[in-house]
């Protein structure tokens, strides 16, 4: 298990490829895009994000113009999210017991993808329920730089190189942490934000 270098940041782990057959899980992404396309949603601002999300599990996020919130419908198709994958439950269990957050089972993933100049702003999470859960995110495809700017929006963001099949796990004193990602390098890349949103 690797710490984050910077001795400021604590509470935030990074496993570098912790995920052995990336390959594979794009693979699944794939697949359940079948039953939830990835699509653009809209800020509460009425701005369209440049990633296109959707989601597995029990529930997912969504943005529009009522703001963001979690739902157990996709808005697109009515029907319930797809189920989360086993692989995808197995690996968060096993990334957040690796970093010492202990039994962690989440009922939401997000999935992002980045394609050409899609990026993501600085933000929080703030939109579960218990903050002392934390959270798991896995980066699949095309690499890219992750900004980790702590407990405020301002000043020099810390840099963090992702590749596929690493992941990074949150919580405590990082949980409610400002971060931002930049686009990727290269054609495409995935990301999975495991969660217990309920
Ligand atoms: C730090 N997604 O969907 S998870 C997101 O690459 C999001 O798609 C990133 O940020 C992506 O909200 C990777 C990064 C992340 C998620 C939750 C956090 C970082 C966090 C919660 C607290 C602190
Ligand atoms: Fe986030």
């Amino acid at each position: 298990m690797s710490l984050m270098a910077d001795p400021e940041i604590v509470d935030l782990y990074v496993l570098r490829r912790f995920v052995t057959a990336p390959a594979a899980f794009v693979q699944m992404v794939v697949t359940l895009y079948e039953s939830a396309p990835p699509r653009r949603m809209q800020t509460p601002g009425g701005r369209l994000m440049s990633s296109e999300m959707t989601n597995c599990g029990a529930l997912g996020w969504v943005s529009d113009h009522a703001g963001y919130r979690y739902v157990t419908q996709d808005p697109l198709t009515g029907s319930a999210w797809p189920e989360m994958p086993e692989a995808f439950r197995d690996l968060a269990g096993r990334a957040a017991l690796a970093a010492g957050f202990g039994i962690f089972e989440p009922d939401a993933c997000l999935i992002n993808c980045y394609r050409g100049p899609a990026q993501m702003g600085a933000h929080r999470d703030a939109d579960e329920r218990d903050f002392s859960q934390p959270i798991v995110s896995v980066s699949l495809g095309a690499p890219a730089y992750f900004l980790w700017y702590g407990a405020q929006r301002r000043g020099s963001p810390a840099k963090l190189w992702l590749e596929s099949g690493d992941v990074v796990v949150w919580g405590r004193s990082a949980r409610k942490g400002y971060h931002a990602v930049q686009r990727p390098q290269g054609e495409v890349r995935y990301n999975l934000t495991l969660r217990k949103a309920g």
